[in-house]
């Protein structure tokens, strides 16, 4: 008999270990628990950094491509391996990196660990095409940023491309002879890697990309996800692990998709959403790093962006692409610096909020209210003759007026609807400025 009771024992320990929670079944408040700490940061610095700073977006005399330069240019695989030996960033500090980031106010980081190149940003065991193999460096950089970023206490997130061009059973242009394996790429190479990223440097979040190829399926990428979620269960993971993104708009096209957040890119959802959802955006034209493109958003469009943004309910993935050398553009450190300063005056109204079914009024005033629902606020970067006029919220009748920064409650009256708010003569920042209110509509 104690021989039986033991094997039944051993079976069911057996099954429980290697019983999968089905995480596609989570239930909504606990997505919502999971989901609290991203929803609350608002902003994260997305870097794409790879072999493609080597060429910096420019081969044969021709410009273009950025981290798409191989295939822009049709660059055999052969040849672009040859940047591998050229990758040697030796002013990359990832202290510093995490520094740019928490000066700009990003409360997360988002780096590329393979990008659609497929060269491995870190020490993989499992290939060689990787940055402690492959290249003069050999220095685990997902490794060096990881700790800076725990260090800084900044979240630590990871891209990663699901197509990639450098391996011959995930790219049929590789070896024509040769009928790729994709589904060997993706239990031999994609899942180990995958795996491996986990364990060595505990991501909160992975950002999936390149979902858009033939091989993958929304079935995959429910899978995938599931893998992943059994692996560390509070991981956040975009939409793009799956098939479910509509193009550049980044939502959803149809319920149940595998995913926690809609990805627009180098766009703002045109009206607020429910959803969770990040728009991802260049400083620049390129997301990898482009020695021809100057072309940097003005500090003012970068924050209004950020506003909008947090004002429809989103998050804001800015990106910067750095040098070969290992260094961050001066031009972005500057607009983040920018962002990071007027954040110091205006956080609490972007971090820890939530939009409003009011979310704007006109082009310059946008609205958020803080999680309580005790608070609203104002946010506007244009006001003629030194007052503000308020019609579509409106503070509490009584009730105080604030603009952050500003220590004195403003002088406001109301008459025909509109509430006018006075403003101080001395405004506390730039770019655009925050009142802070009590509004009718706010919880008690
Ligand atoms: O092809 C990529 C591109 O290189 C970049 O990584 C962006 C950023 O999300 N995503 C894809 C384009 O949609």
């Amino acid at each position: 008999m104690k021989k039986l009771s033991l094997l039944i024992a051993g079976l069911v320990m057996s099954v429980s270990v290697f019983a999968q929670k089905n995480y596609l079944k989570e239930p909504a408040a606990a997505k919502n628990k999971r989901m609290q700490w991203w929803t609350d940061d608002t902003f994260g610095m997305f870097i794409h950094w790879g072999l493609y700073a080597v060429p910096a977006g420019e081969y044969n005399g021709k410009s273009g491509g950025a981290e798409w330069i191989m295939e822009t240019h049709n660059i055999p695989t052969a040849e672009y391996e040859k940047y591998a030996a050229q990758f040697d960033p030796e002013k990359f500090d990832a202290k510093k990196w995490v520094a740019i980031a928490k000066s700009a106010g990003a409360k997360y980081i988002v780096i590329t660990s393979k990008h659609h190149d497929g060269f491995s940003l870190w020490d993989s065991k499992v290939t060689k095409y990787d940055i402690m193999d492959a290249t003069p460096f050999k220095r685990d950089i997902l490794k060096e940023l990881s700790e800076a970023c725990k260090a800084a206490g900044i979240k630590f997130g990871l891209y990663h491309s699901i197509m990639d061009w450098h391996q011959p059973n995930a790219n049929p242009k590789q070896k024509p002879d040769v009928k790729p394996d994709f589904n060997k790429y993706r239990d031999e190479y994609l899942k180990p890697q995958l795996a491996e990223l986990i364990k060595k440097y505990d991501p909160t979040i992975l950002w999936f990309d390149g979902e858009w190829i033939g091989e993958w399926t929304e079935e995959q990428g429910k899978d995938l996800y599931n893998y992943l979620r059994n692996l560390k269960p509070s991981l956040i993971i975009n939409n793009r692990i799956g098939k479910a993104r509509g193009g550049m708009e980044g939502m959803n096209k149809y319920q149940d998709a595998a995913g926690d957040f809609g990805t627009p890119e180098q766009e703002i959802l045109k009206t607020n959403s429910q959803d969770y959802w990040e728009s991802c955006m260049t400083i620049n034209n390129n997301w990898g790093f482009a020695k021809y493109d100057h072309n940097w958003k003005s500090a003012q469009v970068l924050i209004d962006n950020l506003v909008d943004v947090a004002a429809k309910g989103g998050n804001y993935l800015l990106n910067v692409g750095p040098t070969a050398e290992g260094e961050i553009p001066a031009p972005s450190v500057e607009r983040l610096g920018e962002m990071g300063k007027w954040l110091d005056v205006n956080k609490q109204a972007i971090y820890a909020t939530k939009g409003l079914e009011t979310y704007k009024q006109g082009d310059n005033i946008r609205f958020t209210k803080s999680n309580d629902g005790k608070t609203t606020y104002a946010i506007f970067n244009k006001a003629d003759n030194n007052e503000l006029v308020l019609t579509a919220v409106q503070p509490k009748d009584g009730s105080k007026v604030y603009m952050l920064g500003v220590n004195k409650p403003l002088e406001w009256t109301k008459s025909n609807g509109s509430v006018v708010v006075k403003l101080p003569a001395e405004l506390p920042c730039k770019y655009a400025w925050t009142l802070k209110m009590q509004s009718s509509s706010d919880a008690k």
